[in-house]
């Protein structure tokens, strides 16, 4: 009984739509049961990966007597952020070298963004963020309790399960002059469609024209094409033409720290005096928030990005990771062709990054939950990465039963 309790007036509030299905499918006691809902890599055992170069870094820094554990600045651990920095504008950038990006360590790609929209909304003139329709269901509740007002652009065509460049045009056509775009970087979350180069330049000349601020989010950085350079290359393409933008970069995916919350928020100005101006303020953001942000994930990452040998190993266990997800792609399609379910499926192979967006509906998702113990999020997005040989036949009988008796 809550009466009495001065919270006794309270709803119950829904779970999460993503990490809720993880709370349903650990209530399952199914041996069959299968959770392809939140976005995180498994082998084909089926278990969480951690990488081995992740292991070593973890065991140089513990036999390292000389480390402690004080506050890291508000900032972050310096050697972090410069090589985050480098990692995503790459090693020679111009705006690196001219001192003009601004970089904080911040609680991984959520806590980036969280932070970039903060500062935004206490210190840019046009409030609108435009995000992608659809796009990752955290986004519109973190800039809209941030403070900003959330509008959407066309991104996903249904139709063709492709990119719907048309609408995104005309949609960033339309919008407020100056006004903030979300950008995924690569690997779009939910729908695996992501822009070619040419389209991205088209982007990226409309969205100058029209003095919109992109702001990047960099979560799968090397999981889209398995090369952290190819990546990174939309976001290079606008640093550079010299204007300014905000990147937020998560090592949750690519490094496999999903725990250890560790990412970082860069904003690339026009000078190094603006830059500078610009992280004086992300402090005054981030000392009332958290302080401070932890030691171990960033040093971690630092470890490994300044040694070009474990760099090369991380590169190696990255590529590994993309690749197993570009099998279960192909051998999910070939299950289903084998079972000749009706429909194209091509979209499967297409679709990059650790989702497909299968085009099932809400109704045929619930159906595969109750009948095939399948988990995943009411969308129709599927994570490959939690899928393996062992298990697509299974997923590939749950799909042709939902299409064909609910088609
Ligand atoms: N931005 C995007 C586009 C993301 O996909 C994520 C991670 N989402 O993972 C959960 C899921 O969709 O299944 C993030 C940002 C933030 O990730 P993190 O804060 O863990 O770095």
């Amino acid at each position: 009984m809550d009466s009495g309790s001065v919270f006794a007036s309270l709803v119950q509030a829904p779970e999460d739509p993503i990490l809720g299905v993880t709370v349903a499918y650990n209530k399952d006691p199914s041996p069959n049961k299968l959770n392809l809902g939140v976005g995180a890599y498994r082998t084909e055992e089926g278990k969480p990966l951690v990488l081995d170069v992740v292991r070593r870094a973890e065991q140089l820094l513990v036999n390292d007597q000389s480390r402690v554990k004080e506050y890291l600045p508000i900032v972050g651990l310096a050697d972090f952020n410069k090589l985050s920095a480098k990692l995503i504008f790459g090693a020679d950038s111009p705006a690196i070298q001219a001192n003009r990006v601004a970089t904080v360590q911040c609680l991984s790609g959520t806590g980036s963004l969280r932070v970039g929209a903060e500062f935004l909304a206490r210190h840019y003139h046009q409030l609108t963020i435009y995000i992608p329709q659809p796009t990752w269901g955290n986004h519109p509740k973190v800039f809209t309790l941030a403070g900003l007002s959330v509008k959407t652009y066309r991104y996903y065509d249904p139709a063709t399960r492709g990119l719907n460049f048309q609408g995104l045009l005309e949609d960033l056509g339309a919008a407020t002059s100056g006004a903030i775009v979300l950008l995924h970087a690569c690997a779009h979350n939910p729908t695996g469609v992501d822009p070619t180069l040419e389209q991205w330049e088209q982007i990226r000349q409309l969205m100058r024209s029209k003095g919109l601020l992109p702001f990047f989010d960099s979560a799968y950085q090397g999981f889209a094409s398995g090369s952290l350079d190819a990546d990174a290359q939309p976001v290079r393409m606008f640093v550079a033409d010299g204007g300014e933008c905000l990147a937020a970069q998560s090592y949750a995916k690519n490094m496999g720290l999903y725990g250890e919350r560790v990412g970082a928020l860069s904003i690339v100005c026009k000078t190094a005096d603006v830059a500078s101006k610009v992280e004086s303020q992300l402090k005054l953001v981030i000392r009332p928030m958290y302080s401070n942000p932890p030691i171990h994930g960033a040093s971690i990452v630092a470890t490994i990005l300044k040694d070009s040998k474990m760099y090369d190993e991380w590169t190696v266990e990255l590529k590994a990771m993309a690749d197993r997800i570009i099998s279960m792609r192909k051998q999910l399609f070939d299950a289903l062709s084998a079972r000749g379910t009706p429909g194209d499926w091509s979209h499967i192979i297409k679709q990059i990054g650790m989702f497909t967006f299968t085009g099932l509906n809400g109704e045929q998702v619930a159906f595969m939950t109750k009948e095939y113990h399948i988990y995943m999020t009411s969308d129709g997005r599927i994570s490959m990465a939690g899928l393996s040989s062992k298990t697509v036949p299974h997923l590939a009988d749950a799909i042709h039963s939902a299409v064909t008796r609910m088609g």
